[in-house]
C-alpha cells in the first residue's frame, strides 16, 4: 500500500512520528467554516505557537488540491482562512474530496481518520458536533460521534455548544461507550460556559491523572476515542443567558430560511459571531487557545509516562 501517494506528511510531522516525539493534530473545519478571515489565520498560527511552548509539534490537518496533508504551511493556512471555495469535509466527504482534487477542510471526524492513518494520538479543538436540537424531526447526528466510538484519537475541547441538545448528545457518547473526562470539571462544559447542569462520572485534577488513565486504556488495547473536556477560563465566559438567547434566534433564523445538513452548524457559527458583535468569537478563541495549552500537556505527559515505564 502506498499511502505518500495520499498523504503528505510534513518532516517535521514525519521526524516526530519516527523519534516518539508527542504530535497534536488540529483541524481545520473550524478555520475554514468556523471563524471569519482573519482572526482564524490568526487562531490557527497562536495554537500552533502554544503547543511548540510545550515541545510538542502541532499537525494541522487539511485536504488541499486533493492530497492529505498533515502539517500546513503558512500558503495552505493562508488559503483554507480567506477562501470561499473550501469543503466541508467529514467522514462520508474525504474519499471524494481526494477523486476530485477538491481542497478540503477537515471536521473532528475526518480530522480523527486522518491522525489515525499515521499514528497521531492526541487532537485539540473547540468543540465537537454533537446530536442537534431538532433530532425528532431531522435525525440530524454529527459524524464526529460515530468516530468518536471507534477511532482510536484523544479529543481535547471545551465540550458541546449549545446550539446541539446535550443531554441527548451525553446519551448518545454513553451508549457507544466513549468516555468523556472532566477536567477540573465534574459537570460537562457547554463551550462558551464553563457549566451545563449534566454531571460527568469521570473527572481528573490533574495533568498526570488523565495521562494515567489514557495508559491504562493504551495498555488494554481498548480502542476507540477519549472524550477530555476543558471547560472555557471563568474570566473569559460569556453570560449564560445572553448566548443562549442568541442561539436561540439564530436556529430559528436557520429554520425559516431551510438551512440542513452540513450547512447547518456553519450557519449557526457564523450567525452567532455576527450576532454577538464579535464576542462570541473572542470566546471562542480564548478556549481553542487554553485547549491547545492543556491538550500539548497531556501529550507530553503520556509520552513521557510511555517512555518510562
Ligand atoms: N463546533 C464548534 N465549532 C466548530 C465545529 C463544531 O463549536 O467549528 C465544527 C467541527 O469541525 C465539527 C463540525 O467537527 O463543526 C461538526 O459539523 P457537523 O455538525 O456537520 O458534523
Ligand atoms: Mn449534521
Amino acid at each position: 500500500m502506498n499511502l505518500e501517494k495520499y498523504i503528505e506528511v510534513k518532516n517535521e510531522v514525519k521526524e516526530a512520528l519516527i523519534a516518539n516525539i508527542p504530535i497534536v493534530a488540529l483541524e481545520s473545519t473550524i478555520i475554514s467554516h468556523g471563524m471569519p478571515f482573519p482572526k482564524n489565520m490568526e487562531m490557527a498560527n497562536e495554537c500552533e505557537r502554544l503547543i511548540r511552548n510545550n515541545d510538542v509539534i502541532p499537525a494541522t490537518i487539511a485536504i488541499i488540491n486533493g492530497k492529505i496533508k498533515i502539517g500546513l504551511t503558512n500558503e495552505d493556512l493562508y488559503l483554507l482562512a480567506s477562501s470561499n471555495n473550501v469543503e466541508k469535509v467529514s467522514r462520508r466527504d474525504l474519499v471524494n474530496v481526494i477523486a476530485e482534487n477538491k481542497t478540503g477542510a477537515t471536521t473532528v471526524a475526518a480530522t480523527m481518520m486522518i491522525a489515525k492513518m499515521v499514528g497521531i494520538k492526541f487532537f485539540v479543538t473547540g468543540g465537537i458536533g454533537g446530536v442537534h436540537r431538532e433530532f425528532n424531526e431531522t435525525m440530524d447526528v454529527s459524524a464526529d460521534l460515530e468516530e468518536l466510538s471507534k477511532t482510536d484519537v484523544n479529543v481535547i475541547c471545551a465540550g458541546i455548544k449549545s446550539i446541539l441538545d446535550l443531554n441527548k448528545t451525553v446519551e448518545y457518547l454513553e451508549t457507544k461507550g466513549i468516555p468523556i473526562i472532566g477536567y477540573k470539571t465534574s459537570e460537562l462544559p457547554a463551550f462558551f460556559t464553563r457549566k451545563s447542569g449534566i454531571i460527568l462520572n469521570i473527572h481528573k485534577n490533574s495533568i498526570d491523572e488523565i495521562a494515567k488513565y489514557l495508559i491504562i486504556k493504551n495498555d488494554l488495547f481498548i480502542s476507540g476515542g477519549t472524550l477530555i473536556v476543558n471547560p472555557i477560563e471563568e474570566k473569559f465566559q460569556l453570560k449564560k443567558e445572553f448566548i443562549d438567547k442568541i442561539i436561540q434566534e439564530s436556529l430559528l433564523l436557520a429554520e425559516k430560511n431551510n438551512i440542513k445538513g452540513k450547512l447547518i452548524t456553519p450557519f449557526l457559527l457564523k450567525e452567532i459571531n455576527n450576532k454577538t458583535g464579535g464576542v462570541s468569537l473572542e470566546a471562542n478563541i480564548k478556549l481553542v487557545y487554553n485547549n491547545a495549552i492543556i491538550g500539548s500537556k497531556i501529550a507530553k505527559e503520556y509520552y513521557n509516562l510511555m517512555k518510562n515505564k
